[in-house]
């Protein structure tokens, strides 16, 4: 399995609700390493190139004005298999369907105020650790 790279982001609601912490010790304790971490509040433009693939669905403009509505927590986190593994800890979008014990099945009972973000593949995960991290990553 390879060792890889994933960006992952406490969302407004979550910084707001002080799950930083809990949500950083629980990659650690899983094992994985943290590459890259900075609060900011994200530009229109930034939130706009990340969600570019929902950028025809009717919640678009709500995404962006959430994800720009207060400061989040981005994050580099690296280690076998992280891409998948960090899904699964995160919990499913649907709160009907993330399990309790997951970041999600613990704290979140919306759709779209779901504490986090996490990439969902190779490829997203490396055009958005671009995205969040132009100045590169603490190597
Ligand atoms: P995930 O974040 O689990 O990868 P995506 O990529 O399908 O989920 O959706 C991105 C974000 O858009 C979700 N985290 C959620 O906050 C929001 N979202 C998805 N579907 C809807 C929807 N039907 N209504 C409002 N917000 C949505």
């Amino acid at each position: 399995m390879a060792i890889e790279k994933t960006f992952l982001m406490v969302k407004p609601d979550g910084v707001e609700r002080q799950v930083v912490g809990d949500i950083v010790d629980r990659f650690e304790r899983r094992g994985f390493e943290l590459r890259g971490a900075k609060l900011m509040v994200a530009s229109r433009e930034l939130a706009e190139a990340h969600y570019a693939e929902h950028a025809e669905r009717p919640f678009f403009g709500e995404l962006v004005d959430f994800i720009t509505s207060g400061p989040v927590f981005g994050m580099v986190w690296e280690g076998e298999n992280v891409i998948q593994l960090a899904r699964i800890m995160m919990g499913a979008t649907k709160p009907e369907d993330s399990n309790p014990g997951t970041i999600r099945g613990d704290y979140a009972v919306t759709l779209s105020h779901n504490v986090i973000h996490g990439s969902d593949s190779l490829a997203s995960a490396e055009r958005e650790i671009g995205l969040w991290f132009p100045e590169g990553l603490a190597e």
